[in-house]
């Protein structure tokens, strides 16, 4: 009748082909109907409607097929994202981008019952710059997931903290927070994290440099005193937390370090890190001095530090270090004399590097540079053999040549910030200033890639200005090649209209088909923080737990509490009241808890449950308290009951019919 009709038809036989399209070429006429066959005679009448109505283009039907995840059906791909100055982490669903929980890391969230009274996170006594004064909340940069022989392996996941320095432990048996490890020698770093391929070790470079150990010193003398920093946390993996005593740190010049990568493979042992501000830009644009933006991009090149941490660790365990602030530092000296530090001119004012999968290159990509510049560790290595130094840094570093080290240079466009890798050959770079993401060819025999190696093969266009992208098994030795997700820092004209504070926009891009133009599939928009990166592991890697092990379970310690009691009991020992109250649907136990002004009040409070799903919250509004039990949980609450009153708790999870009835009374009965 007219001509949207026609179309809808079209766009309706456009689905059924789809659906049909991977298993039913090639089925002859007489073999059986395949089950995408089967779908075309159960596809609803209304599809073609909904279609129509929602005015859908084939790129939309191929995008909502791809991504779509029925109910009940789990994903394939699980992401962690970094959430800026949220200061949390955030798992995302893939394909299906939905947001599938927030880990509370550094800040408050009464949800997660984190950071309102319960004992066992590490936010209730968080010190920082060992000075024990509390912060609220943090900026986290890059997360990176535990790794063995270079793959990830589920267990463990790591985040930056870029405004105070530190780094969180999180395991993932439970998703639950259990670590801050807090630098002491500076105030920042790039919140970036790293693992070595056992994860031995979690690398952090530094970013603004500063006089070391919160020492004072004018900005004049900044070349004498002011230094960057990168840092080396040991990893116990026995017992899941960093171990702060056998972590060290390498003194460096005060450039800016940036991002790190390590070693794998033939590389293996070595970590490559960015710097940029090698002008030793002082700013100062209110004194007529260039400003930073300025003063940091005068040189063509800055340096690719490269440091042999097997080396350093043998320094650790040799005493050759001092100790500042209680902590493990290798001097820029020693680190010279022995060996340990080399520099590499790389182009220009960089901010990724990127280790390839086979662990034979290192990619660089400078901001102010159309190209990405790949070094080769042979290169490298056989270039400090030989000492083809082209001099030394003023600090005393020795610079490898730029040519003796350099394997290529592949020009891509403009602002490459960061690269990732697939199983096909292709790495993938994204181009802040082009809103686009790169597909280049590596001239790598670990995978090859049927084009020219070192050769620009393709763009996809982003929404907008991209920042990092991730891809499935992308920082390991064995990337899937499955999906890309494009970490765009602008979504302008995206989505409905949220007042001037715009989301994030993460768009998934299927890049499993060789030769295809890459396509954007999804957008996703992050409305609570900004992913400044992202990992992404194959689901079922993860062994996560259902409920707690056993009932009675501390979180923190990971083991079975003393304090869990299947029965309810108040012990009074003179001000001291200790509550011992287990929960389980729809109760509390006790329900009255008596006592005097001033007393101070332990509550030990145990889930019973052993029933997936089954978490109970416990509250107190006037003492701003906020729990989470989860099923076998048992958290420590204290507080000191110093405002008289009456004060209701309850249960937060609307957790049975009787949910409303789960409740008690504290009576705090005043003083006088
Ligand atoms: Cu925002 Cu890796 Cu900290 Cu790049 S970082 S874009
Ligand atoms: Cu327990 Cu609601």
């Amino acid at each position: 009748m007219n001509k949207g009709c026609l179309q809808c038809t079209d766009f309706l036989l456009l689905t059924i082909a789809l659906l049909m399209m991977p298993v039913s070429v090639g089925f002859a006429a007489d073999e059986p109907q395949s089950p995408a066959a089967g779908l075309q005679t159960k596809l609803p009448a209304d599809a073609a409607k909904v279609i129509h109505e929602r005015g859908l283009k084939p790129d939309d039907i191929l995008g909502a097929v791809s991504t779509f995840v029925p109910s009940g059906q789990y994903d394939d791909y699980m992401m962690f994202a970094s959430g800026g100055h949220s200061g949390q982490m955030f798992v995302i669903g893939l394909p299906s981008m939905r947001l599938l929980r927030t880990i509370a890391v550094f800040e408050a969230e009464s949800w997660q019952g984190y950071g309102f009274g319960v004992k066992e996170t590490p936010l209730m006594n968080a010190p920082i710059g060992g000075d024990s004064q509390k912060v609220g909340w943090a900026d986290t940069h890059h997360p990176a997931l535990s790794e063995t022989n270079g793959d990830y392996d589920g267990q463990f996941l790591f985040i930056g903290d870029k405004s105070h320095g530190r780094i969180a432990v999180i395991d993932l048996r439970d998703f639950e927070t259990k670590q801050f490890a807090d630098g002491t020698l500076m105030h920042n770093d790039h919140g970036g994290c790293f693992v070595t391929p056992n994860t031995e070790y979690i690398i952090e470079g530094a970013q603004y440099a500063e006089p070391l150990g919160g020492e004072y010193a004018p900005i004049s003398q900044y070349k004498e005193k002011y230094r960057g920093l990168a840092t080396f946390w040991k990893f116990d993996r026995q017992q899941g937390r960093i171990d702060i005593e056998n972590s060290f740190a390498i003194e460096l010049p005060p450039y800016w370090q940036d991002l790190a990568d390590a070693g794998k493979g033939p590389s293996e042992g070595w970590v490559f890190m960015n710097s940029f501000n090698t002008e030793m830009a002082t700013g100062g644009i209110e004194k007529g001095n260039p400003p930073f933006e300025a003063g940091t991009a005068q040189r063509d090149m800055d340096y690719l530090h490269v440091f042999n941490w097997k080396k350093a660790e043998a320094l650790i365990a040799a005493s050759k270090f001092e100790t500042k602030n209680g902590f493990k530092l290798i001097s820029l000296k020693t680190a010279i004399d022995e060996g340990v530090l080399f520099f590499i001119p790389e182009p220009k004012s960089p901010h990724g590097v990127d280790v390839t999968p086979s662990g034979k290159f290192m990619v660089v990509a400078g901001k102010l540079d159309p190209h990405v510049t790949i070094y080769s560790f042979d290169k490298m290595l056989k270039a400090i053999e030989a000492k083809d130094f082209e001099g030394n840094d003023e600090y005393g570093v020795p610079i490898i040549r730029f040519d003796a080290a350099m394997e290529a240079q592949v020009e891509l466009g403009l602002g490459p910030l960061h690269t990732q890798f697939d199983n096909q050959g292709y790495a993938y770079t994204s181009l802040f200033l082009e809103s686009a993401v790169a597909r280049w060819t590596l001239g790598d025999d670990k995978f090859q890639a049927p084009e020219k190696p070192w050769t620009l093969v393709g763009k996809v266009p982003v929404q907008f200005n991209i920042g990092h992208l991730a891809t499935t098994g992308g920082d390991t030795v064995n990337p899937e090649g499955k999906y890309l997700v494009a970490l765009n820092k602008w979504s302008v004209d995206r989505f409905s209209k949220l007042g001037p504070l715009l989301p994030q926009n993460l768009q998934l891009v299927d890049i499993g088909k060789t030769g295809d133009t890459l396509k954007v599939l999804y957008d996703m928009p992050m409305g609570s923080g900004e992913p400044h990166y992202a990992q992404i592991i194959k689901a079922d890697k993860l062994k996560t737990w259902d409920v707690y092990p056993e009932v009675g379970w501390n979180t923190l310690t990971q083991s079975k509490s003393d304090k869990a009691v299947m029965e309810g009991k108040i012990v009074r020992d003179g001000d001291n009241v200790e509550v011992y109250m287990p929960v389980i649907r729809s109760h509390f136990d006790p329900e009255h808890i008596e006592i005097k002004q001033g007393q101070h009040v332990t509550m030990h409070i145990t889930n019973l449950e052993r029933t997936i799903d089954a978490t109970h919250g416990f509250s107190i509004a006037g003492y701003n308290i906020a729990a989470s039990i989860e099923p076998g949980e048992t958290v420590t609450i204290e507080f000191t009951a110093d405002k008289p009153g009456v004060y209701p708790y309850y249960c937060l999870e609307f957790c049975s019919a009787l949910h409303l009835e789960m409740a008690g009374y504290l009576m705090v009965k005043p003083k006088k």
